[in-house]
């Protein structure tokens, strides 16, 4: 690897936020979608994705992560023009909102666009593999996040194989924060992330989760999402939208094993499950 990766940081620098890593950061989902696997065409309009925004800042989301295309296993792709329309008024409304907002997409397109909007943060799925999207990030000074997938969301779940998933998917976050730096973007500005569920099976996600702690080595800090998902269905044996317990607990491992940011649907519940954790293990108490 020819990019000496930097010591952990200490904030994460997206756009004009610097966010400290003192303690795990929260990343609300807002999902402008009529089909997301656990809350489609619950926000759809405009208005009720603007005030549930709204409402997860109040409940202590320190980033709000917009996104407009379903990328659960087996969704259909989205149009440009339609996702554009979904999110960018959503994006511009919450420009002013006091907390970073991100936009969730793959399109280079859209990213331009819901920077301009006033968007401080990439969150790409993709890993940001895109023609010019690592510099269109380093250009613009806002901050990206890295996710490692295997495949397509229309077939990604299909058969997903590794012959050690661990060091596949740490080698691909490695290979993409050097591409970034090299690119411009600064190390402050970027976060890795294993993609729970993106062409991973349940004994995949199971061994990530199990080595989380093995991506810090990485030099930048890592966000994990695991809120809702398919892997906590099969071990509690629930539907998505009553898997709060068990995203709250998940969140809990993961922050544990160093994750910095953790993208969760319920804030209220996850920030307050941190608070105490966070107390009751002899850190500084969560303001
Ligand atoms: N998971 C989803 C979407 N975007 N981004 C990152 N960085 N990490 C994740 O784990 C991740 C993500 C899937 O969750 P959700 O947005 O609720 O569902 P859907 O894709 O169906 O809209």
């Amino acid at each position: 690897m020819s990019t000496p990766f930097p010591s952990p940081a200490s904030h994460f620098q997206c756009g004009r936020y610097s966010l400290s890593l003192a303690r795990p950061l929260i990343m609300g989902v807002v999902n402008v979608t009529p089909d997301s696997f656990s809350d489609g065409g619950s926000f759809l309009a405009h208005e009720s994705a603007i005030a549930h925004a709204q409402s997860l800042i109040e409940e202590g989301a320190d980033i709000l992560d917009i996104g407009g295309e379903s990328t659960r296993p087996g969704a259909a792709a989205v149009a440009l023009e339609e996702e554009r329309r979904r999110v960018l008024p959503v994006v511009e409304a919450l420009a002013a909102c006091g907390v970073p907002v991100s936009i969730d997409t793959r399109k280079p397109e859209l990213m331009r666009e819901a920077i301009a909007a006033g968007a401080s943060l990439v969150n790409d799925i993709g890993g940001a593999e895109g023609g010019g999207v690592l510099e269109l990030i380093a250009a613009s000074g806002a901050g990206v996040c890295l996710m490692h997938k295997q495949g397509e969301p229309q077939t990604m779940q299909q058969s997903p194989h590794y012959d050690d998933v661990v060091a596949e998917v740490r080698d691909y976050l490695a290979q993409r924060v050097d591409a970034a730096i090299k690119a411009g973007v600064a190390s402050e500005s970027i976060v890795i992330d294993p993609g729970f569920g993106f062409g991973k099976t349940y004994e995949h996600n199971l061994a990530l989760l199990a080595h989380l702690g093995s991506f810090e080595a990485l030099g930048v800090p890592v966000l994990a999402g695991l809120s809702r998902k398919g892997m906590l269905g099969r071990i509690t044996g629930r539907e998505p939208q009553a898997r709060v317990y068990a995203s709250v607990a998940a969140a809990l491992f993961a922050a544990e094993r160093g994750a910095s940011i953790l993208r969760v649907h319920d804030v209220a519940a996850t920030r307050d499950a941190l608070a105490v954790w966070w107390t009751l293990s002899g850190r500084m108490p969560v303001s």
